[in-house]
């Protein structure tokens, strides 16, 4: 179809998206070009193949919540009867194996390309046509033509240019992850999940961490959820202050942060912390400057983000998947923002590379995607929160069950509560099993919600039946796996409408 085209497809960025096509492209027989190039951060930090998943974002992160969860559970492994002693957290350690596993999966990745016969070049690559990418590799340039062109360039972390020092002195999760020392007293800036994780590993790993949150936790979530999380990592002693968020960051002479936080509301001041780290996590861009988009004629919108229907540019030949798209969502006759998630991206492009070369028909569905927030303690979801559901159906329409318990294995150990200045007592029972149900739907779940440990695992699973169009008699039907935290969703008996304690006893 393409000979007088270089290749057949031409990938602009390797990470979750553009691997994902690419490969599967190339396993239709097609001939793939795939560029990847890493600017480094503000920081000067810099990483391998795989984009942001692998190397800055879901696998680094997750480990080093494991590390987190390592030190909570030797508090428990004490109680079985094991003698650990009095465990010390050595950070360069973590760090090591964390990078040397991220290591092996940037290997990993580029022998996957090789034997996939997809070619891969190692630079920046722009669109200097509307078939033409020009490839940038120190300081020299090569020029590739295709018949169509795939951006998945994924997003970077944004610092707010109107903070004085920010730019200069914060860290971002570009960087945290291969950090070689300890990030030690640390302000975390944001109140998104990727702040919240960051700050509840941290704190786990035993570093004094404060968040200063412009306004809610956890925009997008369920508020419910979101405020109980927040009240699990004071528990563990992360500090928050809001609503706050930086005026200034200086040096000082010793090499510290001195950072002044202001009331976000009034703008008055409200604390003045020295800090040996601040950690922005205050949303990300799409990575689509400097990318030519306009040469080959592709829309962007104000924000960065390309918009795409069907992973399908405004040109033809040229598609977008991941990060760096907007994909206007229709789901419960409401229009929705698409996911940024790994399996997204990789679901999008497989399902693109099949359309365009194997004649597969099906579209990518955004909607009901499963997801987690890896805090201390975890939080999956999939569906609508509980607001959100009220604001689409009103407030008569949607039923809401609810049951708070504790895990037996840890409320056997007596985990503990461990405040700066408080005795250690008992950990509250942290989980929380939700279902949101649309009532004229014959008790639809239109919302899950899980808040306890392995909260990914368990989710994932019980996503199946909500995209099922599972109802709560469904669940109520289901024998439960016991002892397990999962079957508390079997028979759950306690709206919120009664008005009766969801907390269970003991
Ligand atoms: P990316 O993976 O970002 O890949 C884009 C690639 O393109 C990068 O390698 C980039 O360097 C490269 N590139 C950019 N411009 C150019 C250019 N001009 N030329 C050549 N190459 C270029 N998702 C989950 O599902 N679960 C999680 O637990 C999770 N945790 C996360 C934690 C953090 C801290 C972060 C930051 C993200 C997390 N995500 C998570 C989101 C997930 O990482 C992204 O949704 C996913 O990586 C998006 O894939 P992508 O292909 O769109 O882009
Ligand atoms: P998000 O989800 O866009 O969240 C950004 C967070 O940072 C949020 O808590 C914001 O508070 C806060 N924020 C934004 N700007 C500022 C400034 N200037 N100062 C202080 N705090 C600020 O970002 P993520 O990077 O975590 O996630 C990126 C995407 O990945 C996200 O869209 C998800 O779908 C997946 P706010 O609530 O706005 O007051």
């Amino acid at each position: 179809e393409s000979a007088s085209y270089d290749y057949d497809l031409a990938v602009i960025g390797g990470g979750s998206g553009g691997m994902a096509v690419a490969k599967k492209a190339a396993s239709y027989g097609k001939k793939v070009v795939l560029f990847d190039f890493v600017k480094p951060s503000p920081q000067g930090t810099k990483w391998g193949l795989g984009g942001t998943c692998v190397n800055v974002g879901c696998v680094p992160k997750k480990l080093m919540h494991y590390a987190g969860l390592l030190g909570a559970g030797m508090h428990d492994a004490k109680a079985f009867g094991w003698k650990v002693g009095n465990p010390e957290h050595d950070w360069e350690a973590m760090v090591e194996t964390v990078q040397n596993h991220v290591k092996m999966l940037n290997f990993r990745y580029r022998v996957g390309l090789k034997s996939a016969q997809v070619t891969y070049v190692n630079g920046l690559a722009r669109l200097t046509g509307p078939h033409e990418v020009t490839c940038e590799k120190r300081g020299k340039e090569t020029k590739h033509t295709a018949a169509r062109v795939i951006i998945a360039v994924g997003g970077r972390p944004v610092i707010p240019d109107d903070v004085p020092g920010a730019r200069e002195h914060a860290l971002t999760s570009d960087d945290l992850f291969s950090l070689r020392t300890s990030p030690g007293k640390t302000l975390v800036v944001g109140a998104s999940y990727i702040a919240l994780e960051c700050a509840g590993f941290m704190r786990e790993l035993g570093l004094d961490v404060t968040v200063a949150v412009r306004s809610i936790l956890l925009r997008g979530f369920d508020q419910q959820v979101a405020e109980k999380l927040g009240d699990v990592m004071k528990d563990l002693g992360v500090k928050f202050v809001r609503p706050a968020v930086p005026s200034k960051i200086e040096k000082t002479s010793d090499g510290k942060l001195e950072v002044t936080l202001v009331d976000s509301k009034s703008g008055e001041e409200v604390s003045k912390g020295t800090y040996d780290s601040v950690f922005y996590a205050t949303g990300r861009k799409a990575d689509t400057s400097g990318i030519g988009l306009e040469t080959a004629g592709v829309k962007v919108n104000p924000n960065g983000k390309i918009p795409v229907e069907n992973e399908q540019t405004n040109v033809e030949h040229i598609f977008a998947i991941g990060d760096c798209t907007s994909v206007d969502v229709m789901f419960h006759e409401s229009h929705w923002a698409n996911p940024e998630l790994t399996p997204v991206a990789v679901q999008a492009g497989e399902l693109l590379a099949s359309r365009l070369y194997a004649r597969a028909t099906e579209q990518m569905d955004y909607s009901l995607v499963a997801t987690a927030v890896f805090t201390p303690v975890e939080y999956g979801c999939c569906g609508l929160s509980e607001e959100d559901a009220i604001r689409l159906y009103g407030e008569d329409d949607v039923e809401t069950y609810l049951f708070g318990f504790g895990t037996l294995e840890q409320s056997a150990a007596h985990r503990v509560k461990h405040v700066e200045g408080e005795e250690e007592d008992d950990m509250p029972a942290t989980n929380l099993s939700k279902l949101v149900c649309l009532k004229s739907q014959g008790e639809k779940v239109i919302g899950f919600h899980f808040v306890g440990p392995n909260a990914g695992e368990i989710t994932q699973g019980f996503g199946l039946a909500v995209r099922l169009g599972a109802k709560k008699s469904d669940f109520n039907k289901l024998v439960g796996i016991h002892p397990s935290d999962a079957e508390s969703f079997c028979a759950m008996g306690i709206t919120r409408s009664s008005g009766v304690s969801f907390v269970a006893e003991g």
